[in-house]
């Protein structure tokens, strides 16, 4: 590397936003990261966490060698030891396992620590594909509202932040632009400039829906019905789009019947925002041209959150807005990086037929009651689970079963990495090459490494290569290098990709797909073409009746009469899931829990008073905020802290339960009741 030089990255975080990095890079130190000032949603500047990245990369906590358990699970001692030492006892373990209980006692466990396709879907898929071990269905973040798109949609895509700023009404629903999605927010402030109203739908007033121009405070898990109120009010007011509604969707007959029975009083009751309210904002949204919907994944994650993903996302067809610049909706971009992920993955590899398919959100219950064959040993990559899995206390008391032999791959010593036998130091995303798709715009990029490595710290791509040969596997992918993957994935032959090549990431970083012409805004849906067979969005009624959560104020009220507050665990500012929760101080966000005044009042607790929540899964120390954030009967802690940093080695996901959501088989972290009282200190 030369001596001084601004080097190119990418943010491999799990964001929509995916940004592009510069970094000043003197004798192979880095000295500033900051946000390239030439992309064109980037825009020169960085979140909070991750201007301060450098932080993390040098931190004196960072793992650096391979490490071998000592202590007890949990306990987190071990020794260090040498990478060939630690490879063979990983591969001896894994090989014996396989003879022993078969391969599919074997279960990769991984989510997005790094959005980058190599290191998060490559030589690892390969891996185990070919060790035939049991496959995880990685459903932790978005598979209830991917399967509602894809009900409704039939594509996992939607308007582009860039085009935001030529709407007249934005909808942020659930969706804290200002927390997790911050590159939006220059373009509805332009929108703003031009006369746009930004409205909020949440059932927290955070930063973003104190900056709205009208606040909707909804009860959690309510939102399916909202959409259908609304769609009775459009209805109702002859306020549709006939024309689109006949050329681009089906069902729209049956829709139509099904809202008549969501009047704007019923829906109030449910979703705490009134009728009169619901009236004006159906009629704005309706008749305020271009209006979009920026639909974040707070949504999804509670028990009908697939449905109401589908029925929120039938609502721009109604009033026909995926005609317009600026209208339309937006709830991820993902779908349309369309890449040949098979030959990236290569599931053809398996052994003995498709494998068995574990949900990642039901990994305590995995742990504990799987058989034929149980688990038996677990490979943890990219992801926390002793953090950010629900029900932490079946997740622990598995990851405390001595028979279960657990390697963690790690850049710090999580929790998770407390339970591990082997724990192995890995690169971060400024030390190797990756390959970003992005799921809040339409912009592929590439990095290479823009730092020497720290330490003995090896990539995920290659310690799965690694542990491909040591295993005796000699098919010729496990050879493939980085280069050729990319290629590969880019070979798919989809229009979207025509003619994006390497060479031509290399040298430009950055290359918007070929969704439209060049300088011509994207407009997926203007004349349908959906994804769906018949090419119409699918305004199908069947299954969209609203049956409030069972774990919510309208649900099991047995439970509720124990448990009476809702509680919601929605993102952190200062840290990435539980990605920095090394850094949060004891009185960080994440200690904090937020409670109406009512309620706190009721409970003889006061702003600054320490608090135990709990049910019957769990029980967490916080320290209580009264200040407006929330209504009545609706409790917020943002997620997740690191247990093992907080007195109570505990976090909420000790609270939250493993039921699933009603399609896609997602987590409901949202949907979790809770009683409150004071803890004396
Ligand atoms: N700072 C920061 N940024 C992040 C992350 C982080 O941990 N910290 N995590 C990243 C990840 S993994 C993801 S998936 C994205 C998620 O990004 P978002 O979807 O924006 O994040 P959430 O906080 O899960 O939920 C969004 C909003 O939904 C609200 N909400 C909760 N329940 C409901 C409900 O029932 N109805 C409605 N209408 N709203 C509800 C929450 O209060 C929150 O304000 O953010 C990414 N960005
Ligand atoms: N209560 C509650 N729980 C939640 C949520 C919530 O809103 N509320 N959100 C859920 C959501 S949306 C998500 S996406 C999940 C996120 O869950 P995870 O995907 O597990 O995310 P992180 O907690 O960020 O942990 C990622 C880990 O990967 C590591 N890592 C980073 N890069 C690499 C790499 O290159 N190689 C390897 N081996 N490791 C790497 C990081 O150090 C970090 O410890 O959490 C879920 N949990
Ligand atoms: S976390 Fe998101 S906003 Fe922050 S730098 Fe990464 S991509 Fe950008
Ligand atoms: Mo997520």
């Amino acid at each position: 590397m030369a001596e001084k030089e601004v080097r190119h990255s990418v943010c491999a975080l799990d964001c929509p936003d995916t940004c592009s990095l510069l970094i000043n890079v003197d004798n192979g130190q880095g000295s500033r990261l900051r946000g390239n000032p030439d992309h064109p949603v980037t825009r020169g500047f960085l979140c909070g966490k991750v201007a301060r990245y450098l932080d993390r990369q040098y931190s004196p906590q960072r793992l650096l060698q391979p490490l071998k358990r000592i202590g007890a699970k949990g306990e987190g001692r071990f020794q260090q030891i040498s990478w060939d030492h630690a490879l063979d006892e990983v591969a001896t373990r894994l090989q014996q396992t396989s003879q022993d209980f078969g391969p599919e006692s074997i279960l990769p466990y991984s989510y997005a620590g790094t959005m980058g396709l190599l290191q998060g879907s490559g030589m690892d898929r390969r891996f185990f594909h070919r060790l035939g071990a049991s496959r995880l269905d990685r459903t932790i973040c978005a598979s209830a509202g991917g399967a509602g798109l894809l009900q409704t949609l039939g594509s996992r895509y939607g308007t582009e932040p860039e085009q935001f700023i030529h709407s007249k009404l934005i909808i942020a629903w659930g969706a804290n632009i200002l927390g997790t999605n911050v590159h939006l927010w220059p373009f509805i402030v332009e929108a703003r400039r031009n006369g746009a109203k930004l409205y909020v739908i949440d059932p927290v007033k955070n930063r973003t829906g104190s900056l709205a121009d009208k606040f909707f405070p909804i009860n959690p898990g309510s939102d399916l019905a909202l959409a259908l109120g609304l769609m009775h009010v459009i209805f109702r007011d002859g306020l549709e789009d006939k024309q689109y509604l006949n050329q681009h969707t089906s069902d729209a007959d049956s829709l139509r019947t099904q809202a008549i029975n969501y009047t704007p009083e019923r829906v109030a009751q449910w979703t705490g925002i009134s009728a009169d309210d619901i009236v004006s904002l159906a009629h704005e949204y309706a008749t305020v041209r271009p209006a979009v919907i920026r639909l974040n994944y707070g949504v999804q994650r509670s028990e009908r959150g697939g449905a109401a993903f589908r029925a929120i996302t039938m609502l721009p067809a109604i009033t026909g807005s995926w005609k317009e610049v600026g209208g339309g909706l937006q709830a991820t971009t993902s779908g349309a990086f369309q890449f040949d992920r098979a030959s990236l993955e290569l599931p053809t590899l398996q052994p003995h037929g498709i494998a068995r398919l574990v949900n990642m959100s039901e990994l305590g219950t995995a742990l504990t009651k799987l058989s034929d064959p149980p688990v038996k040993a677990m490979v943890v990559y990219n992801s926390n689970p002793a953090a950010i899995a629900p029900n932490q206390n079946a997740v622990i008391k598995g990851m405390k079963r001595e028979d279960l032999f657990t390697v963690v791959l790690e850049q710090f010593q999580t929790d998770t990495a407390d339970y591990g036998d082997i724990v192995l130091p890995v690169t971060t995303f400024l030390e190797h090459t990756d390959l970003y798709l992005a799921y809040g715009h339409y912009h592929l990029q590439l990095a290479r490494p823009a730092l020497p490595r720290a330490g003995e710290v090896r990539s995920n791509t290659e310690i799965f290569r690694e542990l491909a040969k040591l295993l005796g596997f000699t098919e010729p992918c496990f050879d493939e290098s980085e280069d050729d993957m990319i290629r590969g994935l880019l070979r798919s032959g989809h229009p979207f990709l025509e003619g994006i090549t390497l060479e031509e990431l290399d040298q430009h970083h950055s290359i918007r797909l070929k969704v439209s012409a060049e300088g011509k805004p994207f407009l997926p849906f203007a004349e349908g073409g959906f994804g769906t067979p018949d090419g119409r969005a699918r305004l199908s009624p069947e299954g969209l009746d609203y049956i409030p959560p069972i774990e919510s104020r309208f649900g099991d009220q047995a439970l509720k009469a124990k448990y009476p507050l809702e509680f919601i665990t929605p993102k952190n500012d200062d840290s990435m899931n539980s990605t920095f929760g090394n850094q949060l101080a004891e009185d960080a966000q994440t200690a904090t829990l937020w409670m109406h005044a009512e309620d706190a009042l009721h409970r003889k607790i006061n702003s600054g008073d320490w608090v135990r929540a709990f049910n019957s899964r769990g029980s967490l120390r916080l320290q209580v905020q009264v200040d407006g954030k929330v209504s009545p009967g609706v409790v917020m802690s943002p997620s997740v802290r690191w247990p093992k940093m907080a007195r109570d080695k505990q976090n909420i996901n000790f609270l939250t339960s493993e039921r699933l959501t009603d399609i896609g088989g997602g987590p409901t972290f949202y949907s979790c009741l809770v009683q409150v009282e004071g803890c004396g200190d």
